[in-house]
């Protein structure tokens, strides 16, 4: 395997709608440049990319595959990704890396919800971006529509360089070249005249190129009056103008293929090959400190984009690198923490296939292995150098899952799973709720944590089982009730004494107590579930001993608060005033007045208006104009309430309060409302009272649970 600096690399991800050919012109791409004897098929799961179980099973792409041909002496790195939306994080860390975004676009569809989102996130990374209609084979494809849909999706720039050639599919009329391209089954291309029915239409097509890419170089403008024609031979003037154009984004070349048959796919990595920016030519990453280059000989500067466990080998690491050049055995650093790295070997990948390179230069995408403090989204960097690549900004989850281990006694064995997997997909989140007594896991939807079950079975042995997340309810009061309690006993020694009054009302920002009542001290009391209690010494003439017994009556009643007396939910926001009671020389003691604080509490929290609160929160959802009606239906049946709707293109943004006990696997039932155009976000917002109809149910679920 040979080594490639920076003028010899381009860098491309293949991104798009769920199954519009990516993986297959992938295959396509490695098999033109030779680097495969024969053509896998997504179908019998046997290409190069998508090779991991779960997608074998799935047969589709879940994982970003790392892939690399050589092309005319170029090494061509192709990071083919998922389309299917519960796995963007994968696409986003794909995005962040390669220099260009190859869209793949089923011609028969046209614009999907997979080819918009991907292109939001281009544009937020500023990447440059060309398409390719694949599928032209198929019997609905469309060439018109779709160019007519992708312009007026994605604008202007959206410039199509190739017309379908009629006659069977294996033709290909070429602007750029000014040919027609016949290609042979075994992807051979035959360069003719263009036939005289697409002359004219070619011509013209050609002239808006050029026009195009003229709008920033009058040079080129010139030049092309002088020859009369310039294509993509010409290397200083055509070439340089595309790819000025390109990595500015004003203009996004569209290509032709059938990538099934083979059919464009050597003239698109001819394309690749001659016009796309090569790494040195790119702006530099974002940055959240230094500076880097693509300069061979500084740094070295890599930034970690992926890690996997593989079996048998440990965790790889994948590296795109920056500055300098990583060789093995390199003493380097982790940005993150300063933590000490030795550089493992060195790889060009091909999906599961990896053979050793002595270096990987500025510029290159390779892999490494056995980092050990090093994973997605660090920076590694020589030791002391003040470089600090910016993480990639995965999204947050959509749906949340209560998981537990099928079988007894492998607690463990599932926590070292998940934490090894959450390490290599930052998009799943792990929690340990002790108060709620679950686990929970969070990700993108339904498949994404389908897939999440598969791996830790698949990779790790472990089985679990996924069930409705319990809800993290409180339990307060609404109105104002007091009580005494007397705790004493007598049995054989010593006695118990306490007697205690309380008041306990709403914890409110002013204090209002009964007018004999004064505050003397006072403490607020933060509960492990983040609420508050807020306790007051109101006692008059030294009746109990509060400088002795106060702790004690403040922990009876915390004990009291871990399980509310309405439906067992944790207490909060309350407050506990201790008004009167009185002590006895002998037999009173802090056990005594705890366990009548507790008694107390108990009493007076069941007759101050107790309900149970439940979270909030407040959610925004994006669908497209003609989702609105069921979006909103459905919203209602919730529980929901509309806070506002404003329009974002050729979408709707509904933002609404919807309790959270609502939103039970609400990605799933928004993707099949909206065939998958509709996304959604959610955050805490507010604990708030439920209705008395759905508290009563909640108390006698609880109380059946309990019977039970
Ligand atoms: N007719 C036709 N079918 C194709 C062509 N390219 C791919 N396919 C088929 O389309 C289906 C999806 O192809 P993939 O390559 O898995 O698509 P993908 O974009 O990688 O899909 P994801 O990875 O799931 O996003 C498979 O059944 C392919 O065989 C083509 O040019 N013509
Ligand atoms: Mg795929």
């Amino acid at each position: 395997m040979n080594v490639y600096d920076a003028d010899h690399v381009r860098n491309v991800a293949l991104v798009g709608h769920q199954g519009a050919g990516k993986t297959t012109l992938a295959e396509a791409m490695l098999y033109s440049a030779h680097a495969i004897g024969r053509m896998g098929a997504v179908e019998d799961g046997s290409t190069v990319s998508d090779y991991h179980p779960s997608e074998r099973e799935r047969q589709m792409s879940v994982f970003t595959s790392l892939l690399h041909a050589e092309w005319e002496g170029h090494k061509i790195n192709v990071l083919d990704t998922p389309g299917y939306a519960d796995f963007v994080g994968e696409t986003i860390a794909a995005l962040k890396v390669a220099d260009t975004a190859l869209f793949v676009i089923d011609a028969g569809e046209g614009v999907q919800v997979g080819t918009e989102l991907a292109w939001s996130y281009t544009e937020r990374t500023e990447t440059p971006a060309m398409f390719v209609l694949n599928k032209l084979d198929g019997g609905d494809s469309d060439f018109e529509a779709a160019v007519e849909a992708m312009r007026e999706r994605f604008g202007r720039g959206v410039t199509p360089i190739q017309l379908p050639g009629g006659a069977g599919t294996r033709t290909i009329i070429d602007t750029l070249l000014m040919k027609q391209i016949r290609f042979a089954p075994d992807g051979t291309a035959t360069f003719e005249e263009i036939g005289a029915e697409f002359a004219e239409r070619a011509t013209a097509m050609h002239n808006e190129l050029i026009e195009a890419i003229a709008e920033n170089d009058e040079g080129l403008m010139e030049l092309y009056f002088e020859k009369g024609e310039l294509t993509e031979d010409d290397e200083d003037e055509m070439r340089k103008g595309l790819r000025t154009a390109l990595i500015r984004r004003q203009l996004y070349p569209v290509f032709l293929t059938v990538a099934r048959e083979n059919v464009g796919v050597s003239r698109l990595m001819s394309f690749i090959d001659n016009v796309l920016p090569s790494p040195a030519m790119m702006p530099p990453p974002h940055l959240d400190e230094g500076e880097v280059h693509t300069d061979p000989k500084a740094g070295p500067v890599a930034f970690v984009f992926r890690t996997m466990a593989e079996e048998h080998v440990g965790e790889f690491s994948f590296v795109r690198v920056y500055d300098g050049t990583l060789e093995q055995g390199m003493d380097l650093e982790n940005a993150r923490d300063g933590a000490a790295e030795r550089l493992g070997a060195l790889y060009a990948i091909n999906g599961n296939r990896r053979d050793g390179v002595a270096q990987l230069v500025a510029g290159d995408i390779g892999a490494t292995v056995k980092l050990k403090h090093t994973h997605t989204s660090d920076t590694l960097r020589k030791k002391g150098l003040g470089v600090l690549i910016e993480p990639i900004h995965f999204p947050d989850p959509r749906m949340t899952l209560a998981l537990r281990s099928t079988r007894q006694g492998e607690e463990d064995k599932m926590a070292q799973g998940i934490h090894q997997l959450v390490k290599e997909d930052p998009s799943l989140h792990f929690a340990q709720d002790a108060h709620l007594g679950q686990m929970t896991l969070a990700g993108q939807g339904e498949t994404h944590l389908d897939v999440a079950r598969f791996r830790l079975k698949n990779r790790y042995g472990v089985d679990i089982e996924y069930d409705r997340p319990r809800v993290s309810y409180r339990e307060t009061v609404q109105g104002r009730a007091q009580t005494s309690y007397r705790h004493k006993k007598q049995t054989g020694g010593a006695g118990q004494f306490a007697d205690i009054s309380i008041l306990v009302e709403p914890l409110t920002d002013e204090i209002n107590l009964p007018n004999d009542l004064r505050v003397k001290h006072e403490h607020t009391l933060e509960t492990e579930w983040h609420s508050k209690v807020h306790f007051v010494d109101a006692i008059v003439g030294g009746v109990i001993d509060m400088q002795r017994f106060f702790g004690a009556i403040q922990k009876g009643v915390a004990e009291a608060l871990r399980e509310g007396p309405v439906a067992g939910y944790p207490v909060g926001d309350v407050r506990v005033v201790v008004y009167d009671g009185g002590m006895h020389s002998v037999d009173s003691n802090e056990n005594a007045f705890k366990t009548a604080s507790k008694h107390a509490f108990k009493t007076a929290f069941r007759e101050a208006q107790p309900a149970v609160l439940e979270p909030v929160v407040n959610l925004e959802v994006t669908v497209p104009e003609s989702h609105m009606g069921d979006v909103l239906g459905d919203l209602n049946t919730r529980r929901a309430r509309i806070q506002g709707m404003e329009s974002d293109g050729p979408f709707q943004k509904i933002k609404a309060q919807v309790p959270e006990a609502e939103l039970y696997r609400y990605a799933t039932s928004l993707r099949s409302m909206t065939q998958g155009r509709g996304i959604h976000h959610a955050a805490f917002s507010h604990y708030e009272a439920m209705p008395r109809h759905v508290q009563d149910k909640l108390v006698s679920e609880r109380t059946e649970v309990e019977e039970a």
